[in-house]
């Protein structure tokens, strides 16, 4: 195991080092570095000659980074980008080997424990969660939360990062916590490209870690470029630290240190993150690092040249202030090392280099290899009795001429042999329909795993306790219902924390965390700017270190602004590092109908399309929502809870069990009994449903009407399809776009359920316009399904199926 730039030291600090030492530490750290450019150099070579697809490195940004990995100490988190390949091997949570695997897209932990060959290259993530499910011990080890190639999509997690170590330093009643953290103690390091913080999240997270004062150490890695696009077109001024010197600091107020150094200055590095970070740690200061004047070698990624827009003169600027080159200019000047030696060590690393990324590619060739002539001596066999031997043999002897075989080739050569001899009933055909279906299991288990948790701890193990009610069971607003189930939930567990808009001091706009703050303290339930996309990110950083936040989006329109975090962070974590991160983020909002064109959203389409990988509850009542988030803060998967926005109001029985009844995620529930049509619906619609229901009792029609009350998982009992089965004619109502929601639950209901086979009339869909309501009652009325539509749309499934029964309405 190779030294790294933590294990040689925990401080630098010149004047305290014998010279020995310091000369040590300092070789060391150049070994480092320079392994790293080898890795980046040899890495672009396996891209353009085909070995793997796409490369992007960390070359030009070494020294810094070597430096940021001092400042690094156990229970510290990384949240960052694709250029930190000399920090996470300068702290030993990646090394070549894994580099080089992850470049291959090997699909094994093992060999890529970031993301077992799911992300790119240089996506790095280090495993939190054990295989039972159950968390590691994040306090003493040293902690990278999953890449992501989104630009800035990364800075609203890191938010919730710094936030966890506040919330461990500030209140007391965690210290049981320990394997998350000491005292709150630990530092979440975020980087970021020069031309990433023109995004918003960027600015959105910036903001908000100066209003909380978190442990944030932000380093910009500035190349001055953005692919081809410079930083005049960029950045105001050109320069980002200049343009944030407002966020200062100054006697009084809250805000930042920032601190700004050249990327080729190794002293001068060294020196500032020791005192940057140490300042954040002790003080929970959030802290800017603008590291300028660096470089890209090799140019953006294998995607271009940048010759093609950087101009003679920048290139060959960047030629000359090369860091590493830079670095071995002041080691020899200050007599810390010679030409020679340097030689010898830039010849030995070279050679190691090259080492491991034979190592890793030969391991998934082994792999592969031993697959290829599995199914090569199968289709052979096949060959030899089948009357297609010929074609067969080409196939056999195509296979093995291929340069760099993978799975794909392997998998694609059996499935067309099976395809040549359908019509064949071979002993060896059977064989290689055996093998593959095996091999199925396997590749689905490499490719296709792991999208939750699904562990013992999965919300789906939680077992179903209904509702209790006392015979005088009160009739409250639903609102109160909720109230009292968080109540109940804030004693059982003090993981849990909520946050939002008016959260709270007046316990969100409905009022569902009314009175908590003063109850539980505003670390545990507390107001939040107008940042949609950093509540979101606040939640997914706590959830990563233990905590159990209810992240707060005040309406559901406005989820819009949190998108990007919800799908491209907190749905993918878990299959993107193949089960070894989770975030158990309660997402609350509240939606469906109310009054005008962002007040009355259900754009269920959109979140299922968006946002697998996580639970997508659609609760009728406050009751339900109460079962569904005792269900949820007892599991450990993400979730969205979209309350009815307009039932809170509404009288609903208290349960004596409020805390504790669950609502399991996936059971359907017939709430009338019908043998004439089966109606689907959810959230607010189901109370329109039922009054339509009444009417059309009167009229001689009995639906049946069934709450999914989860729209992911979706009926997993098929409680629609055995519905089906008796009324054989169906309607989905919801109030999403056409093809929206409705859409989804018909290709579960026909295809998943196979209820086609059960219906003897078109399946129809009823939902919203197209458009969005216009404000008001009648807005409502001529946009979102009414009674009148519901009775009318049954009617004519009834029409159509009897219509002498069922004359034409008009
Ligand atoms: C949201 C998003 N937009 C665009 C891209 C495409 N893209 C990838 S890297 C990049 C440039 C990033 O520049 P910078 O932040 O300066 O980092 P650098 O690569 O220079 O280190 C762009 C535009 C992306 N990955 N994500
Ligand atoms: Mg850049």
């Amino acid at each position: 195991m190779p030294e790294t730039a933590i294990s040689t030291t925990s401080k630098f600090n010149a004047a305290e080092l014998s010279f020995d030492d310091f000369q040590k530490i300092v070789i060391n750290d150049y070994r480092i570095g320079y392994e790293s450019r080898q890795a980046s150099l040899l890495g672009r070579r396996e891209v353009l000659t085909g070995k793997a697809k796409f490369g992007i490195f960390g070359d030009g940004k070494e020294v810094a980074q070597l430096a940021m990995a001092k400042a690094f100490r156990p229970g510290d988190w990384r949240a960052g980008y694709y250029r930190d390949q000399t920090f996470m091997f300068a702290t030993g949570m990646s090394n070549l080997k894994e580099f080089f695997a992850q470049l291959y897209a090997h699909p094994d932990i093992e060999k890529d424990p970031a993301s077992a060959g799911r992300q790119m290259n240089c996506h790095y993530a280090t495993r939190y969660v054990n295989d039972d499910g159950t968390w590691a011990n994040q306090a003493g080890t040293l902690n990278c939360a999953a890449d992501i190639s989104t630009t800035g999509g990364h800075m609203p997690r890191l938010l919730g990062l710094a936030y966890a170590s506040k919330l461990y330093r500030q209140n007391k009643e965690l210290e049981y916590l320990k394997q998350f953290s000491v005292n709150g103690n630990e530092v979440a390091f975020g980087t970021i490209g020069n031309g990433a913080t023109s995004e918003g999240l960027f600015f959105e997270t910036f903001n908000a870690a100066g209003v909380l004062q978190v442990p944030m150490a932000i380093s910009i890695w500035d190349d001055a470029y953005a692919i081809s696009v410079p930083a005049s077109l960029q950045t105001t001024k050109e320069d980002i630290s200049e343009i944030l010197k407002g966020f200062q600091r100054e006697q009084g107020t809250n805000g930042y240190e920032i601190f700004k150094v050249r990327g080729w200055d190794y002293v001068a590095l060294c020196e500032t993150y020791e005192r940057a970070v140490e300042l954040c740690r002790t003080e929970h200061v959030p802290v800017l690092i603008h590291v300028t004047e660096m470089t890209q070698p090799q140019g953006h990624s294998t995607s271009g040249s940048h010759e093609r827009y950087k101009s003679k003169a920048r290139l060959g600027w960047e030629h000359e202030h090369d860091c590493l080159l830079q670095m071995r200019r002041w080691m020899i000047e200050s007599a810390i090392t010679t030409e020679e030696e340097m030689a010898e060590l830039e010849a030995a690393a070279k050679k190691y280099v090259r080492e491991c990324q034979k190592e890793a590619w030969n391991d998934l060739l082994a792999e592969v290899n031993i697959e290829l002539n599995q199914v090569a001596g199968l289709i052979q066999e096949l060959a030899n009795e089948s009357l297609a031997g010929d074609v067969l043999k080409t196939i056999v002897s195509e296979l093995k001429s291929v340069v760099d075989p993978g799975r794909k080739d392997v998998i694609a050569a059996g499935r067309k042999a099976l395809r040549l001899t359908v019509k064949e009933k071979l002993y060896a055909r059977q064989a290689l329909i055996n093998w593959l279906k095996l091999e199925d299991d396997r590749n689905n288990e490499r490719f296709n795993s792991k999208l939750f948790t699904g562990t013992l701890q999965s919300p789906l193990n939680i077992p179903a306790v209904p509702a209790q009610y006392e015979t005088d069971a009160k009739s409250i607003d639903g609102r109160e219902v909720l109230n009292a189930c968080f109540d109940a939930n804030f004693e059982r567990d003090k993981s849990i924390v909520a946050f939002g808009e008016d959260v709270g001091a007046i316990g969100d706009v409905n009022q569902g965390f009314a009175g908590l703050q003063s109850k539980y303290g505003d670390l545990r339930i507390s107001d939040t700017g107008i940042r949609e996309a950093t509540i979101i990110g606040q939640g997914v950083g706590l959830a990563m270190r233990g905590l159990r936040p209810i992240a707060e989006i005040q309406y559901l329109d406005y989820l819009l602004y949190s998108i990007t975090v919800l799908s491209d962070d907190l749905a993918t974590l878990s299959y993107r590092t193949r089960g070894g991160q989770k975030a158990p983020v309660i997402v609350r909002t509240r939606g469906h109908r109310l009054e005008g064109i962002w007040h009355s959203g259900s754009p269920l389409g959109m979140i299922l399309n968006s946002m697998r990988g996580m639970h997508i509850c659609v609760p009728r009542n406050m009751t339900q929502a109460a079962g569904l988030y005792n269900t949820l803060l007892r599991g450990d998967e993400p979730a969205l809870v979209i309350e009815s926005l307009n039932g809170y109001r509404l009288k609903e029985k208290l349960p004596a069990n409020v805390g504790e009844f669950t609502v399991p995620l996936g059971h359907a529930e017939v709430l009338r009994e019908g043998a004439d049509v089966t109606v689907v619906s959810y959230g607010s619609t189901l109370r329109i449903v039922q009054e339509a229901a009444d009417e059309l009792e009167s009229i001689g029609i009995d639906i049946e009407v069934i709450d999914p009350q989860t729209l992911y998982p979706f009926d997993s009992q098929k409680v629609c399809l055995t519905s089906l089965k008796k009324t054989n004619k169906l309607l989905v109502v919801d109030e999403d776009v056409p093809g929206g929601g409705s859409a989804y639950i018909l290709q579960k209901i026909l295809e998943h359920q196979q209820g086609y086979y059960s219906l003897d009339a078109q399946p129809r869909t009823l939902s919203a316009k197209e458009h969005r309501p216009p404000y008001g009652t009648d807005g409502d009325y001529f946009s979102k399904p009414s009674a009148d539509d519901i009775v009318e749309a049954v009617y004519a499934i009834m029409h159509e199926a009897n219509p002498a029964k069922y004359p034409e309405l008009y």
